[in-house]
């Protein structure tokens, strides 16, 4: 059986619009082939995951949507499209998935665990509500999807180190029970409806090209901002809070590896622990200094202190090596030397640009 018994009535409309539409033959074959939709696609992960999707299809077949449109440069054109769209609006993401004759849905849209636990009611609601409409839709229309969870699924009883694969799981803010049923609600998805619905546990992500949107993990970013512009930086959690953590390249790389994998490699359809840095403030601290040996951290902790002492320090995960190959590639020297770089040629590239 495919696809929930659910509102049948806008399920066949909307198989009907996509089936008649006559093909373009102005269109390439490739051109034709079935689009990618990022959803929250001016985020963190969004910004990144669309650049390299783009170079691997072409830009006019990823369709990014976003509550705002996206900052200039990266504007729309019909060659990028782009959707103003809320996911906790079912007939937008119908509209959306129809008109640009949808076949994968990355679904990035989300609040983080801070901004969670400022507003839990609307961070139910937009994980949650959004998931529900992406996993409805991708049943209606055959998509794939791959959705991320977080560390956040663990909580204060999960073992710290070294967390399986398979064990407790108390997430102890919104943010993580949003994760962990959403989690569920992908396996129920998958094994109820043949949906094809794949996703990572993944830990606190290191970037440099859109700042970080409301998480506890935010700090690393901005240690390495600041010591990059050549100023000291004051940490929002105690220097030896611990958290697994990973560059973006190796996030793009695992989120591409996992959906491009043999559906029937795949052990787990909750969601794949993968594991690739593990370090606390002071540590980082102490690796940007082997490049920025005047700067220095002081420690302020807040409420976020809080969240990071409930999740893990570090992660197992043979099942996404054994699986479908996780190998990430950056350790936190290399990381950290190759975020300084960017973040220098960046300033220098925006103070050329002011001058
Ligand atoms: P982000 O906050 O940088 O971006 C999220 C985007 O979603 C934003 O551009 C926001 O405008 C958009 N959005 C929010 N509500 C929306 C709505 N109702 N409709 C449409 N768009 C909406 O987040 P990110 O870091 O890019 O994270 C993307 C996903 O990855 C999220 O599910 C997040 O939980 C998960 N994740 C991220 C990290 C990380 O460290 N960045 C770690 C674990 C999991
Ligand atoms: C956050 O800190 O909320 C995210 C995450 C680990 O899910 N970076």
């Amino acid at each position: 059986m495919r696809g929930p018994a659910l509102n049948p009535a806008v399920r066949g409309q909307v198989r009907h619009s996509v089936k008649e539409r006559s093909p373009d033959f102005s269109l390439s074959t490739s051109e034709r082939m079935p689009r990618i939709l990022v959803t929250g696609a001016n985020g963190q992960i969004g910004s990144e995951l669309v650049e390299v999707l783009r170079e691997r299809h072409s830009p006019s077949h990823v369709v990014r949507l976003d509550l705002k449109p996206p900052p200039a440069p990266n504007g729309q054109s019909p060659k990028a499209p782009f959707e103003v769209a809320d996911v906790r609006n079912r007939d937008a993401l119908a509209d959306v998935i129809a008109r640009h004759e949808v076949g994968t849905v990355y679904h990035l849209a989300s609040l983080l665990s801070a901004t969670g636990e400022q507003h839990p009611d609307r961070a139910w609601d937009v994980n949650m509500t959004g998931l529900k409409h992406v996993l409805d839709l991708a049943c209606e229309h055959d998509l794939q999807v791959f959705w991320p969870s977080s560390i956040a699924v663990f909580g204060p009883s999960t073992p710290r180190e070294d967390t399986p694969q398979q064990t407790i799981l108390d997430p102890a803010t919104m943010y993580g029970v949003t994760k962990r049923s959403g989690e569920l609600l992908c396996q129920y998805y998958h094994r109820r409806y043949g949906l094809d619905v794949r996703s990572l546990r993944y830990p606190g992500l290191v970037s440099h090209k859109t700042a970080p949107g409301g998480g506890t993990t935010d700090y690393a970013v901005d240690m390495l901002a600041r010591a990059a512009a050549g100023e000291d930086y004051t940490c929002f959690l105690e220097p030896g809070a611990r958290l697994p953590m990973m560059y973006m390249p190796d996030a793009i790389q695992g989120t591409l590896a996992l959906m491009d994998a043999n559906a029937d490699a795949l052990s787990v359809r909750d969601s794949y622990n993968v594991g690739a840095l593990s370090f606390s403030p002071a540590e980082l601290a102490a690796a940007i200094r082997a490049h920025v040996p005047a700067f220095t951290s002081t420690y302020d902790p807040d409420e976020r202190q809080r969240i990071a002492e409930k999740w893990p320090s570090s992660v197992h995960d043979e099942a996404a090596r054994a699986d479908w190959g996780w190998a990430p590639a950056y350790d936190l020297a290399a990381m950290t030397e190759d975020m300084l770089s960017h973040l220098r040629t960046e300033t220098r590239e925006s103070e050329d640009v002011g001058a």
